[in-house]
C-alpha cells in the first residue's frame, strides 16, 4: 500500500465519489429532492456515520418537496445519503452541523393552534427566535440523556430558519449511556407532525449492546425505521384479501385491548426504511436473510401517530423473538446478568418508542412475514389495521448486513446508581391527558388536547409561557401517574430521561428494565377509575438540570398542545 501519493489519492477519491454518486442516482432515480423507493423494494439499510477518535462530526441538511398530494421532508449528510444513521460510543463528541434548506409549500399551512409567528420576521438568534413555522426546524434527540441546552438538546426556544447559517449542535455521549437505539427529529411546536411524518428522521446508536447483553456478542445488525406517511391510495376500497392477519391472531392482552376487527382504512401509511407499504393492499417490502441466521433488529417507530404491534409469522404461525432491549435501554438493567432475552411473539412499539431484538430467519426456502398486528387506539382513535411490513426470504447467497456487534465483548461496569425502583421518591404526581372539542355540540369538530398536573387548570401548551409547568430538584427522584380521560390512546413521553414502570391501571407491575415512552390506556367509562401507568421518574442525573418537554408523542396531540415543560434546578438550589 506503500504506491498511494497525493495525487494518486485524490484519484481515488474522485472516482470514489463519482461511484456514491451514480449509486445514489440509482436510488434516486433522478435530482428528485427526497426520493423514495418503490413498493415492494429490498429493505436497504440506512448508511452509517461512524464516530472516529472519539468524535462524530456530520453535516446534515434538511430539505423538503412536494410529492403527490403529500409533503416530504428529509435529512441528507454530505453524500447525499438519507436518514444516515448516527454511531456513537459512550464519552464521545457529537457535533452536527445542521442547513436548513426547507422551502414554503402551500400546504404547509399552520394547525390552528400553533404559534402566530411568520418564519419572515427579522431574523434572530436560533437559539430564542420564537419563530416556529413550517420551515423553521431544529433536532430533538429522543432518548439521550443530555443537557437541555441550546446547540445540545433544548427545543423549547430553538429554532433555524432556511436563511441562517449552518446551526452547529456539539454535545457529549455520557459515559453511562446506555448502548441501544436513540434517534433523532425535528421537535418544532406546531409542525413537529408535518415534518416528521414527511419523512424527518434518523436513528442514532450509542454502541455496545453486545456489553450489556452477551447474547447478541458476534450477531450482524438491521436498523428499522418504521415511517408513517399520508395514504397513498386514500379513496382505494379496502383488499378483498383482508385481513392480512387471521382473526384468530387479534388477542386482548398487552398494552391494549383489541375491538377485534382490525382491517379497514388506516389513517397513514407506513413505510420500512422509506419502502412504502401502502393500502390496500400493503404490498410487503423485501428483506433478505441466510437461512437460520440470526439478527439483531434495531426497530425504531419513527411514526407521527401509528401504533406499533409487531410480530413474525411463518406459515402463519407467529415465531418467538428475542427482546433485548427497549427505548435504548438494555432490559437487565435491574442488577441481574447481563445476558437476558425476553421471548416473545409480539412488541408493542408506540411511536416515538424502540425495540431490540433478535430475529431468526425461516428455514432454507421457506419465507416469513413481519406485521404489525391491529392496536385498539379507542373510539376516538386512529385506526391501526393488521397489515404486512415485509417479507423474509431465506436464501443462501443473502447479502449480510454491514455491521456486526463484536464477538468477544469487555462488559460494561456495573452501574454506579442506585437501581431507580430501590429509591424513595420525594413526591407523588398526577397528571392526566384531557380533551376537549371545539364545538361542545359537535363530535366531528376539532379538539383540543391538554396534559395537565391535577389541580392545575387543563390549557394548551404555550411555546412562550414564562414559567415552567413543573418544577423539580436535580438529585430526586418522582412517583408520577399519568391518567387517560379521553376515549383515545396516548402515549406519554419525556425528554432528557427514562423511567421505571410500577403499576399499570392500578396493578404492580414487574418490569425491571426502563422506558421513554409508554401507552395510557383509553377511557370507556365502564371502568372504576380512569386508566392509569405509575411511573418512578429519575431527576438525579447532572446532565438534565434545565427546562424541558414531556408530552403525548402522537405528534398531532402534541401540535395541538398536549405537553408541558419541566424545570429540573440545580440540588443545591433553594426551595
Ligand atoms: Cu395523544
Amino acid at each position: 500500500m506503500g504506491m498511494s501519493s497525493r495525487l494518486q489519492s485524490a484519484f481515488f477519491l474522485s472516482v470514489l465519489s463519482a461511484f456514491l454518486h451514480y449509486s445514489h442516482a440509482g436510488f434516486a432515480a433522478s435530482q428528485e429532492v427526497c426520493a423514495r423507493p418503490e413498493a415492494g423494494s429490498a429493505v436497504s439499510e440506512p448508511a452509517d456515520l461512524q464516530s472516529k477518535n472519539g468524535v462524530l462530526e456530520v453535516a446534515l441538511t434538511i430539505r423538503n418537496a412536494k410529492a403527490g398530494g403529500s409533503i416530504r421532508y428529509c435529512y441528507l449528510d454530505a453524500h447525499g445519503n438519507e436518514a444516515p444513521t448516527l454511531r456513537v460510543k459512550p464519552g464521545d463528541q457529537v457535533i452536527i452541523h445542521l442547513k436548513n434548506e426547507l422551502v414554503n409549500l402551500e400546504e404547509a399551512k399552520p394547525p390552528s393552534h400553533a404559534s402566530h409567528h411568520h418564519a419572515d420576521a427579522k431574523s434572530s438568534d436560533p437559539c430564542d427566535s420564537g419563530v416556529m413555522s413550517a420551515i423553521s426546524t431544529n433536532l430533538h434527540f429522543h432518548g439521550l440523556t443530555i443537557p437541555p441546552a441550546c446547540h445540545q438538546d433544548d427545543v423549547l426556544h430553538t429554532s433555524i430558519q432556511p436563511n441562517d447559517p449552518p446551526f452547529t449542535y456539539r454535545f457529549r455521549i455520557p459515559d453511562d449511556e446506555p448502548p441501544g437505539l436513540y434517534w433523532y427529529h425535528p421537535h418544532i411546536h406546531g409542525f413537529s407532525r408535518l415534518e416528521v411524518s414527511g419523512g424527518a428522521s434518523g436513528a442514532l446508536i450509542v454502541e455496545g449492546t453486545e456489553r450489556a447483553d452477551k447474547a447478541v456478542a458476534g450477531l450482524t445488525e438491521r436498523v428499522i425505521v418504521i415511517r408513517d406517511q399520508d395514504l397513498i391510495n386514500p379513496n382505494a376500497p379496502p383488499s378483498q384479501a383482508e385481513p392480512v392477519v387471521p382473526q384468530y391472531m387479534v388477542d386482548n392482552d398487552g398494552d391494549t385491548v383489541n375491538t377485534g376487527t382490525g382491517s379497514g382504512k388506516p389513517a397513514k401509511d407506513l413505510s420500512i426504511n422509506f419502502v412504502p407499504v401502502p393500502y390496500p393492499d400493503y404490498p410487503p417490502a423485501v428483506i433478505a436473510m441466510k437461512p437460520g441466521e440470526k439478527q439483531l433488529w434495531r426497530v425504531l417507530n419513527a411514526t407521527s401517530l401509528t401504533y406499533l404491534n409487531l410480530a413474525i409469522l411463518l406459515d402463519k404461525v407467529p415465531q418467538q423473538i428475542g427482546l433485548v432491549a427497549l427505548d435504548g435501554v438494555p432490559m437487565n438493567t435491574n442488577g441481574g446478568p447481563a445476558d437476558f432475552v425476553y421471548s416473545a411473539t409480539r412488541v408493542g412499539i408506540p411511536p416515538g418508542s424502540r425495540a431490540e431484538f433478535i430475529v431468526t430467519a425461516p428455514p432454507q426456502g421457506s419465507s416469513a412475514l413481519l406485521v404489525t398486528r391491529t392496536v385498539d387506539t379507542g373510539p376516538g382513535g386512529e385506526n391501526d389495521p393488521n397489515r404486512s411490513l415485509a417479507i423474509i426470504k431465506s436464501a443462501q447467497n443473502a447479502p449480510e448486513p454491514r455491521m456486526r456487534l463484536s464477538a468477544a465483548p469487555v462488559p460494561l461496569p456495573p452501574s454506579k446508581e442506585t437501581w431507580l425502583g430501590n429509591v424513595t421518591p420525594v413526591k407523588v404526581r398526577k397528571l392526566y391527558f384531557s380533551e376537549k372539542l371545539d364545538d361542545p355540540n359537535n363530535p366531528a369538530s376539532a379538539s383540543e388536547f391538554y396534559i395537565t398536573e391535577d389541580g392545575q387548570t387543563p390549557r394548551a401548551f404555550d411555546p412562550h409561557q414564562k414559567l415552567p409547568n413543573i418544577v423539580v430538584k436535580q438529585g430526586t427522584v418522582e412517583d408520577w401517574i399519568i391518567e387517560n380521560r379521553t376515549n383515545e390512546l396516548h402515549a406519554f413521553h419525556i425528554h432528557q430521561l427514562h423511567f421505571l414502570l410500577l403499576s399499570l391501571n392500578g396493578r404492580s407491575v414487574d418490569e425491571p428494565y426502563l422506558r421513554d415512552t409508554i401507552n395510557v390506556d383509553y377511557a370507556t367509562g365502564r371502568q372504576p377509575a380512569y386508566p392509569s401507568v405509575r411511573l418512578r421518574m429519575d431527576f438525579r442525573d447532572p446532565n438534565i438540570v434545565g427546562t424541558f418537554l414531556y408530552h403525548c408523542h402522537l405528534l398531532e396531540h402534541e401540535d395541538k398542545g398536549m405537553m408541558g415543560s419541566i424545570q429540573v434546578v440545580p440540588a443545591d438550589s433553594p426551595k
